[in-house]
């Protein structure tokens, strides 16, 4: 690495710390943050502390100053990540990804977007026409995307509300030609309701405050987020109206650039005012029986903007259609309840069409049009994942359900890729090595490699053991075919009603009342019903009972250490509060606790069932389906199909991002990976303040440290030799300030002779293997003494006193 960073902003990695420790990691993560140092290495893998404030480290100087260079020969950054995912892709035509993880407000959006960023400056320097409209494209999604999947929460004011996995194609040249967005579970219910101190989707206010007055009365709409229901809540906590104008301003280019018409622009303008009058409609029991709408107007405006009958939209909201065996339909009355229950089952199911009918229009203008005839017509990828962050709010829900198990995938991922990846590069190097039983329970420490095949190589090295907490047990405890949560919550999903959400807690706790990271409260019998059958849980199995105990089961202990701390150094210890957030909230029956690798997350089963069934009544798909707006319309194909036709049972939300999730790990698995792992300062989300319990917890539960010692496991460092010797040849009379050695490997052999230092080494093909972090930190205090030296002489001689 040239020297762009002095001794005074810590290491730049942090397998070069002189020993791994909890206080050490931390002692220097708090001293590079303070120098404005947000990036650190561990290896390959990039640790980025988000700071909360615009620092000087992106724009076009830098990424000049990273193009091309190999990954140590400058300050730890993004840009040298999104560099080295680019050379690789493009020298070895190999697929790769970007993995970027991190809890909720650490910092994955915007890294992705400087990522995104990198790679769009330096490709396609002879500017190709196609090139540059893809490039364009790429960057502008992501205004448009955020606009309609960002809102506003407690612990990130731009929150991701869905996963983004976006890969990017590219030619021979290594531009790029394509792209494709995969989405990953909208967090809907967020049309309807926020916490305190929350708002609905950006795309919403941006609307009201933006679009001109003359727009406003076409949507019937008045400005203020106040008056509609599904933005009163986050109304009080609005970005300053400028801001959101200029936002609403934004995007509308941004999706002009992308190639939005301007009508499919003013259907989805439409397709934001329906929902929030829909919000506002209100259902009253009429004396003399029936239902009816409180303001009728409000069902003009939906019907108007949604291009569809009125008659058909009232209907749709008073009565439901339902087949009653046969060809038979019958027309059967809502309750207002039931009325509500489906207005707002409606209000989500638009909102989330269109948001997938966005990411699909960007996919379109996306799609490859110039393949590549080199690769059988297949492009090269890098592939980017920015997924929604672990989460622990007050009340916990299915969403943060899925957000979190997602969360736990990825982190089993990472734990094999990191192993795995390890064990690849001895082989390619040629370096003999003995199996790591690093985490015999992953399945990847089994055989030698390469053992011998490499020239002048040091004898087998039998690398010592790293403990791993695997967390596949807790994956295993939701997606278990049969008895997992999942499973669990499909049954009774598909039982007709009968299943209450206590019946469906007494099936977890009969499964997994045993399960180390499951808990939750045993809970009464429910009264027995009139109807037979319906006492006993879906799966035939015998709740347990304890009548009015309400005692935890088993007995909860004052929050007992994860399995990960088994690992960690002695002396590091978490707050309770830390691990159990929301102990405090948990209630009688209706909560059920998962110990995550994270921390622990109460649940409340309360619509748990309701939002796995994702019911939505086909006469809303039918009247969608009907519109005369070409835009909405095509968002409900289903619509098309006859009540009588709709025999077949979808498959549930749950069971959907269940696959969506399988299929994610598989596809990044294929790839060589990068990862960036990113830390959340402090929960105040203020510049210049890091929050050492806080980060702790971050470094712990993303398994950091594991990370550095499985590097230095087996060798602390690895490095190719031109870049060894940029760092270090300032130490050896032989090599500096040039060598004549013949080749940069020889000159590190004389180099390593020169310090004695040969025989904790081994050589690979083209890159050199340091076994012990001692040899490095030796290295690195002769380079520390040297270097002020040579600075005082080179001032002297640029002043010409020398
Ligand atoms: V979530 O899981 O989507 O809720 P993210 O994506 O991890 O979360 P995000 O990238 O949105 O977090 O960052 C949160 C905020 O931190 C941003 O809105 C910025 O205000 C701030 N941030 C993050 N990274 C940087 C940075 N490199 N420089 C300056 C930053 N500010
Ligand atoms: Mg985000």
């Amino acid at each position: 690495m040239e020297d762009e960073e002095g001794p005074q902003c810590g290491k730049p990695d942090f397998v070069l710390l002189d020993q791994v420790t909890m206080e050490d990691f931390m002692e220097n993560l708090k001293l590079r943050f303070e120098k404005g140092r947000i990036y650190t290495y561990i290896g390959e893998v990039l640790v980025s502390v988000n700071p909360y404030q615009e620092l000087p480290l992106y724009g076009p100087e830098a990424i000049a100053r990273y193009q091309g260079r190999e990954l140590y020969e400058r300050p730890p950054h993004l840009y040298a990540v999104a560099n080295a995912a680019y050379r690789a892709m493009k020298r070895r035509s190999r697929d790769t990804c970007i993995v970027i993880s991190g809890e909720s407000g650490a910092g994955k959006t915007e890294a992705s977007k400087h990522i995104m960023q990198y790679i769009a400056a330096v490709t396609n320097p002879s500017q190709r026409a196609e090139v540059e409209r893809v490039k364009n494209v790429l960057l502008k999604s992501t205004c448009v995307l955020e606009a309609f999947g960002n809102a506003r929460t407690n612990r990130n004011h731009n929150s991701s509300r869905f996963g983004k996995y976006m890969d990017i194609n590219f030619d021979f040249k290594g531009d790029p030609v394509g792209g494709h967005i995969h989405s990953y579970l909208l967090e809907k219910s967020r049309v309807l309701k926020q916490h305190v101190g929350e708002r609905n989707f950006h795309a919403f206010y941006q609307v009201l405050r933006g679009c001109e007055d003359s727009e406003l009365r076409e949507l019937h709409l008045q400005r203020s987020p106040t008056l509609y229901n599904f933005t009163r809540q986050g109304a009080g906590l609005s970005v300053s109206d400028s801001d959101e104008k200029s936002h609403h301003q934004a995007v509308i280019e941004a999706m002009q650039v992308i190639g939005f018409r301007a009508e499919e622009v003013g259907s989805v303008h439409r397709i934001l005012a329906a929902i929030l009058h829909l919000g506002n409609i209100e259902f009253v029991e009429k004396e003399e029986g029936g239902l009816a709408v409180s303001e009728e107007v409000l069902v003009d405006h939906v019907a108007e903007l949604t291009a569809t009958p009125r008659e058909m939209v009232l209907r749709c909201l008073l009565a439901r259609t339902v087949a009653s065996g046969g060809r038979e339909v019958i027309e059967k009355g809502h309750t207002a309840a039931e009325a509500s229950y489906a207005r707002d089952a409606c209000a989500k199911a638009v909102y989330q069409r269109l948001f997938e009918w966005v990411v699909n229009r960007i996919n379109s203008v996306m799609e490859t049009r110039d393949r590549d005839p080199r690769r059988d017509g297949k492009d090269t990828v890098i592939g980017v994942l920015d997924i929604y962050g672990f989460e622990v709010f007050p009340v916990n829900s299915f969403e943060q359900f899925c957000i979190n198990y997602c969360n736990e995938k990825l982190q089993q991922l990472f734990i094999q890729l990191i192993l795995k990846q390890e064990q690849e590069e001895y082989e390619r190097e040629g370096i003999a090595w003995q199996s790591v039983s690093a985490a015999p329970h992953l399945g990847l420490g089994a055989g030698r490699g390469g053992a011998g095949s490499g020239p002048g190589l040091e004898p087998p090295l039998l690398l010592p053991q790293v403990e791993y907490f695997n967390n596949a047990t807790i994956v295993d405890l939701v997606e278990r075919p049969h008895r997992g949560i999942l499973a669990v919550l499909d049954e009774a999903c598909s039982s007709a009603g009968t299943i209450t959400d206590r019946i469906f807690l007494q099936t977890l706790d009969t499964h997994h009342r045993h399960h180390p990271h499951y808990t939750s409260r045993q809970v009464p019998p429910p009264p027995r019903p009139a109807c037979s059958g319906a006492g006993t849980s879906p799966t035939g199995a015998t709740a347990p009972v304890s009548v009015g105990t309400g005692d935890w089961m088993p007995p909860l202990q004052e929050c007992p250490p994860p399995p990960f701390l088994l690992c960690l150094d002695p002396g590091l210890s978490l707050s309770p509060l830390q691990l159990c957030p929301t102990d405090k909230t948990m209630e009688f029956g209706r909560d059920f606790r998962i110990k995550h690798y994270a921390g622990d997350v109460t649940y409340s089963v309360q619509g748990f069932m309701d939002k796995n069934r994702d019911a939505l009544f086909q006469d809303f798909k039918r009247l969608l389906y009907n519109s005369t707006d070409p835009t909405l319309r095509a968002m409900w194909p289903d619509g098309q199909q006859d009540i009588t036709e709709v025999t077949k049972r979808p498959l549930t939300a749950g069971t959907l991002f269940k696959n969506s999730m399988v299929a994610l790990v598989e596809n990044l698995a294929s790839k060589e990976p990068f990862y960036v792992r990113c830390i959340k300062p402090n929960e105040d989300k203020v510049a210049a303040k890091l929050d050492e319990g806080h980060c702790r917890h971050q470094v712990a539960y993303l398994g950091l440290l594991e990370n550095v010692r499985v590097r230095r496991a087996g060798f602390a460092s690895r490095q190719p030799y031109p870049r060894f010797l940029l760092r270090y040849k300032m130490t050896c009379e032989y090599t500096w300030p040039n060598h004549l050695l013949g080749s940069d490997r020889a000159a590190v052999s004389a180099l390593l002779e020169q310090h004695g230092l040969q025989g904790d080494v081994a050589f690979g093909h083209s890159k050199l293997f340091v076994r012990s972090p001692q040899t490095l930190v030796a290295l690195e205090q002769s380079r520390a003494r040297l270097i002020p030296i040579i600075v005082l002489l080179l001032q002297k001689a640029w002043r010409g006193t020398l």
